[in-house]
């Protein structure tokens, strides 16, 4: 069977998620519930939207992961609608579901949307680094003009990389990201730049610069991220 992207937009818009890509995947792709001839649907942030659906949401945002259980209850539902409306199987998969944890990153690069860039996230051409996944819906389906245009990295015109060398302990080097170091200097300085205003290595890359998260959004993730290290 094959649908158009549309009714999954349709499904996405009040819950302010964004469909981020797709593909069909292969038995290699590690997709739990694999069958032949079904679709992986990546959904995910980028904007304020998600944010202000899920900051005004009734969920109690002192739980440990809110943001995991809005996505997980969200994204149940909408599999539940959409399977309804389109009449095929539509199961959720969750990036924070594991460890083992699910290859969401490697699923990204399949669904030819984003690059790897320097410093560990993918990077997309219109959000940069400030897009992430929420969640993926495997759909029973074929997905019908969903392919993206083949796209070069915004990363390899990109000569000066300040993302490389903006980190204030240098965390970012040939030997990768080192994570104490970056959890060192959030714990350091609570009221400092990282913390309220998101990574400033993140920060400094030139592209997507209009979707940075808002302020409140940003020191939730880095918050839950350095909590989440060192309770
Ligand atoms: C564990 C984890 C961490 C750990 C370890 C990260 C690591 N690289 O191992 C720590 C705590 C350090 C971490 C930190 C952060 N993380 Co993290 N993390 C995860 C998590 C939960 C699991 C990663 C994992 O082990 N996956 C399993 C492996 C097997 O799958 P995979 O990652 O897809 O691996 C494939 C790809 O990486 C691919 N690949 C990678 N590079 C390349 C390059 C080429 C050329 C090719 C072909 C393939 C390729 O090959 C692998 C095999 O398929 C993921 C969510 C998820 N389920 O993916 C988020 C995730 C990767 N993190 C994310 C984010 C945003 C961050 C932080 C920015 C959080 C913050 N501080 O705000 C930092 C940034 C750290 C950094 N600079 O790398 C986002 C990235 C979004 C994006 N735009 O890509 C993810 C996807 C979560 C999400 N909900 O969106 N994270």
């Amino acid at each position: 069977m094959e649908i158009t992207p549309d009714p999954i937009d349709e499904a996405l818009k009040p819950t302010g998620l964004l469909r981020l890509g797709s593909f069909q995947p292969k038995e290699s792709d590690g997709v739990p519930g694999y069958q032949e001839k079904c679709s992986l649907v990546l959904v995910g942030n980028a904007g304020p939207e998600m944010w202000r659906v899920f900051s005004s949401s009734s969920l109690d945002q002192n739980d440990q992961n809110p943001l995991d259980n809005w996505s997980r209850q969200v994204l149940g539902d909408l599999s539940q609608v959409l399977a309804q409306r389109l009449g095929v199987s539509v199961q959720a998969l969750f990036p924070f579901d594991g460890p083992p944890y699910m290859p969401f990153q490697g699923w990204a690069l399949r669904s030819g949307t984003v690059h790897p860039s320097p410093i560990g996230p993918m990077i997309h051409e219109i959000y940069g680094l400030w897009h992430a996944y929420r969640g993926a819906l495997l759909i029973a389906a074929e997905i019908k003009g969903d392919a993206p245009e083949q796209i070069t990295s915004p990363c390899l015109p990109c000569a000066e990389k300040p993302c490389l060398t903006t980190c204030p302990v240098d965390a970012f080097s040939q030997a990768g990201y080192d994570l104490p170091a970056c959890l060192d200097l959030l714990e350091e300085h609570p009221n400092g730049d990282c913390l309220s205003a998101s990574c400033l290595a993140r920060r400094a890359c030139p592209v997507g610069r209009a979707f940075i998260y808002e302020p409140a959004h940003a020191r939730f993730h880095m918050e839950k991220f350095l909590k989440s290290h060192r309770p």
